[in-house]
């Protein structure tokens, strides 16, 4: 399936695997390049030192298939990790949680494929015209941080607004969600919670058995109150956090220091008293845990056979 996206950054499928924080390591990022999409590393807010192995350890694994890397760029780490890519030769950036403003003309001139990930038109042209080769539009679906407008909505919006192609993300787990972000004007999609159940994706095995078990309504929003909301399965902790917000028991600087932590004690521990199990909408449409070869050609032959009907 050749695309704007398959072109600029030499892969075999139109897909992007989520910069998951805490997630997204050397080896998931390896299975999905390997398997001709792009995979990503996860800058999140991990130590210099670290990223810089991951990343090496990605290059040998992926024998010069493209990869890239994730910089979440509220993260105090994001100017350190943004001259690593540079020093490392990482072939693409995608940025997340931010404006990558400041960091675009350094890439562009290392010869690096800059994807802002964007939750609006608005923040789209303005990655335009600062020189971004694509931007993902992410909607509402999507698990972790996240906008306001569905995918739905914003991926057409966002692609009548610009030149440079545009990539779907939120609530895309199979080859009917890729079949209709085509069908809005996307020229790639970006999947994150279908990889949190793939055999190569190291979170701990009650993270997997939550995505597995979700149904269509056990995803649920927390964190409004401090003004970055974030999707999670719902647990326990997540109601009781979702909750106290709302009735104004729990305070954004209460739950800032609640959940401070809480992604590592979900991912590491599968901590269901004190972690935040981030995922996206469409957790209940996946019900199996395979590799991301089998994820990644399943999804695209079911595509295919929908775009040739
Ligand atoms: O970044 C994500 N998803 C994430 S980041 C993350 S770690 C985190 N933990 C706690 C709080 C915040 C982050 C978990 N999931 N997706 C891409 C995304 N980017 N979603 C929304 C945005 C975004 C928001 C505002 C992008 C740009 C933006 O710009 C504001 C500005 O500065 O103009």
């Amino acid at each position: 399936m050749n695309t704007k996206i398959t072109e600029l950054l030499g892969i075999k499928y139109p897909i992007i695997q989520g910069g998951m924080a805490w997630i997204a390591e050397s080896t998931l990022a390896s299975a999905v390049s390997n398997a001709g999409g792009l995979g990503l590393i996860a800058g999140g807010s991990a130590p210099i030192d670290y990223l810089r192995e991951q990343i090496r350890k990605t290059k040998e694994a992926v024998n010069g298939k493209p990869f890239g890397v994730n910089v979440m760029l509220m993260s105090p780490n994001a100017e350190d990790l943004a001259k690593l890519i540079i020093e490392e030769k990482v072939p693409v950036v995608t940025t997340g949680a931010g404006n990558p403003g400041k960091f675009m003309d350094a890439w562009k001139e290392a010869g690096i494929k800059v994807i802002p990930v964007v939750p609006s038109v608005a923040l789209a042209k303005r990655m335009e015209r600062a020189g971004a080769d694509a931007v993902v539009a992410e909607g509402t679906e999507s698990g972790g941080h996240i906008g306001e407008n569905t995918t739905m909505c914003l991926v057409p919006q966002v692609v009548d607004a610009l030149e440079i192609p545009v990539i779907a993300a939120g609530g895309i787990a199979d080859g009917r969600g890729i079949a209709a972000s085509f069908m809005l004007g996307a020229e790639g999609v970006q999947l994150g919670t279908r990889f949190l159940a793939a055999e190569e994706c190291q979170i701990h095995p009650t993270y997997k058995e939550l995505v597995v078990k979700a149904k269509d309504t056990d995803s649920i929003v927390t964190g409004r109150t401090t003004g970055h909301p974030c999707r999670n399965v719902k647990t326990k902790f997540s109601k009781k956090l979702a909750s106290g917000e709302k009735d104004g028991s729990i305070t954004p600087e209460e739950f800032e220091e609640i959940t401070l932590g809480s992604l590592r004690k979900a991912v590491q521990d599968g901590n269901l008293e004190e972690g935040s199990f981030l995922c996206g909408a469409i957790a209940g449409m996946i019900t199996d845990v395979k590799p991301c070869k089998d994820i990644i050609e399943e999804m695209f032959a079911q595509a295919e056979g929908l775009l040739n009907k």
